[in-house]
């Protein structure tokens, strides 16, 4: 029989309430060793709220004054009887009470372990198991649109018709096994190969939605660069909408980097503004320099800020040039001042293949609006966007409908070729297994370790 697990399921600090949650068998007699109330509790009826105290049972000395409900098995988060404690929001009350919850007979949780047994008793299944976790740690609201979708099981729901799909496949193809000395056609090969087609088609469509999906997840780092006054600080400020960095017109203001996270069009984008690239004066200037080069190398993309008011210089080549390959936006800046920098030679440095550059005001916000699809489709490599109950997020996901892609594949090419249906049989019952993976059909111990120990405790 499993124990009782008990911890703090609100974040540490003072709030409001602070709430204890308790999961397992021993929940319904800590309950009533530990609460009392004025009215007594009778018996203790499912998923209602309790006002009274929480007492010692050694002293009778009343803890704290509280709220609590018991939700029995199997309607319950875990799928096993779960107290909830609503205390007072204050570490030392809320240690104190989960001190008794262990002297009575509880343990202490370890990370992840109440959703860990939510699907260990087929309350959830993987897939939504870590999109509790996605749904806590969500950074934008499409992140959380798409984390929810996962919990309401549209992932699991799409890998289950796959799955059965598969498993009619490999039926028909054991079939074919069993009766192969008699004289019954049972397996046509064209037609099993379509539907293998199919499936592939679909694995394929998923699989092409995680670069959209793990973005929305986790979003994406860009850094603002380019030579000294052209108004990087200036651009920081008003994509965040605030005034963060110092602006002023001596070049050279910037000199450590500045980070913060801003939602661009549903996409958590961190963005870092950095110190103006030049021939360093000075040892500040030149650590500032070098630090903008080691933070241009981990972006995931550039935003190379140019001076519309000014012709282009040395500098300002030097910095599209070590651009490389890198995914960047070229920004032309100060567009209410007049024009000086020459178009024409920008468009031949640049390349004919080069996107267009933008014309943006920072100073007064002209051009911010396009710079910020720019900034989104340059992220998704797309302007198309899925539907979230149809995108893959999650790199274990993306190996396993990989791995299932490769093992399909090559049971068609063996069907197609007229290998011994064995074959094909074989690689499908695998990328049964790996499929199964997903959802937590096929899993093992190891992989449940990992997957939960990124959970806080308490959840
Ligand atoms: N007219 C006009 N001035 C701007 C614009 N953007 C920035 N500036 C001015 O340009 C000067 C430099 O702006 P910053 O944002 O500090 O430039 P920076 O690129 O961060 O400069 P460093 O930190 O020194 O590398 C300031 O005086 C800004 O007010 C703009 O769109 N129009
Ligand atoms: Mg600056």
């Amino acid at each position: 029989m499993e124990d009782t697990i008990a911890a703090i399921a609100t974040p540490p600090g003072v709030g409001g309430i602070g709430i204890i949650r308790v999961s397992g068998p021993k929940s319904r007699d800590l309950l009533r060793l530990l609460f009392k109330s004025a009215k007594g509790i009778g018996d203790l009826r499912s998923h209602h709220l309790y006002h009274g105290d929480i007492i010692s049972p050694e002293t009778g000395a009343v803890i704290d004054e509280v709220l609590v409900c018991l939700m029995k098995k199997p309607h319950s988060y875990t799928g096993e009887d779960v107290l909830e404690i609503n205390c007072h929001g204050g570490p030392v009350i809320l240690q104190t009470v989960l001190t008794e919850i262990v002297k009575a007979g509880a343990r202490l949780a370890e990370p992840g372990e109440f959703t860990r047994r939510a699907f260990l008793n087929n309350r959830i299944d993987l897939s939504q198991a870590e999109a509790v976790l996605d749904i806590i740690t969500a950074r934008s609201d499409r992140g959380l649109e798409l984390a929810v979708s996962h919990l309401k099981g549209t992932l699991a729901k799409k890998i289950e018709t796959l799955r059965s799909t598969i498993i009619d496949v490999l039926a028909l193809l054991e079939a074919s096994i069993d009766f192969s000395d008699e004289d019954i056609e049972v397996c046509k090969p064209l037609e099993i190969a379509d539907t293998l087609k199919a499936t592939l088609d679909e694995l394929q469509h998923l699989l092409s939605t995680y670069r959209e999906g793990k973005i929305l997840r986790e979003g994406i780092s860009a850094v603002i660069t380019g030579k000294p006054n052209v108004g990087k600080s200036s651009l920081l400020n008003r994509l965040l909408g605030e005034k963060r960095a110092i602006v002023t017109p001596i070049p050279g203001t910037t000199r450590d980097f500045i980070e913060e996270t801003v939602t661009i069009r549903g996409v958590p984008v961190k963005l870092t503004d950095t110190a103006g690239i030049r021939e360093p004066e000075n040892l500040i200037e030149r650590e500032g320099i070098d630090f903008v080069r080691e933070k241009l190398s981990g972006a995931d993309i550039m935003l190379i800020v140019l001076d519309g008011s000014e012709k282009l210089s040395g500098e300002d080549h030097d910095i599209l040039n070590r651009a490389g390959t890198k995914r960047c936006l070229i920004i032309i800046n100060k567009t209410d001042l007049p024009h000086r920098l020459n178009e024409t030679r920008l468009q031949t440095l640049l390349g004919k293949t080069a996107p267009q550059p933008l014309w943006i005001s920072a100073k007064y916000g002209d051009g911010i609006d396009n710079l910020k699809d720019a900034i989104y489709s340059l992220a998704m490599d797309t302007p198309e966007h899925h539907h979230s109950e149809h995108i893959i997020s999650n790199i274990r996901h993306k190996t396993a409908l990989e791995k299932t892609s490769v093992l399909l594949s090559r049971a068609r090419e063996s069907i197609l070729n007229g290998v011994s249906p064995e074959f094909a049989s074989f690689d499908i019952r695998e990328a049964l297994d790996s499929l199964g993976e997903i959802t937590g059909k096929t899993i093992n111990e190891e992989v449940l370790d990992r997957i939960f120990s990124t959970f806080c405790i308490g959840k």
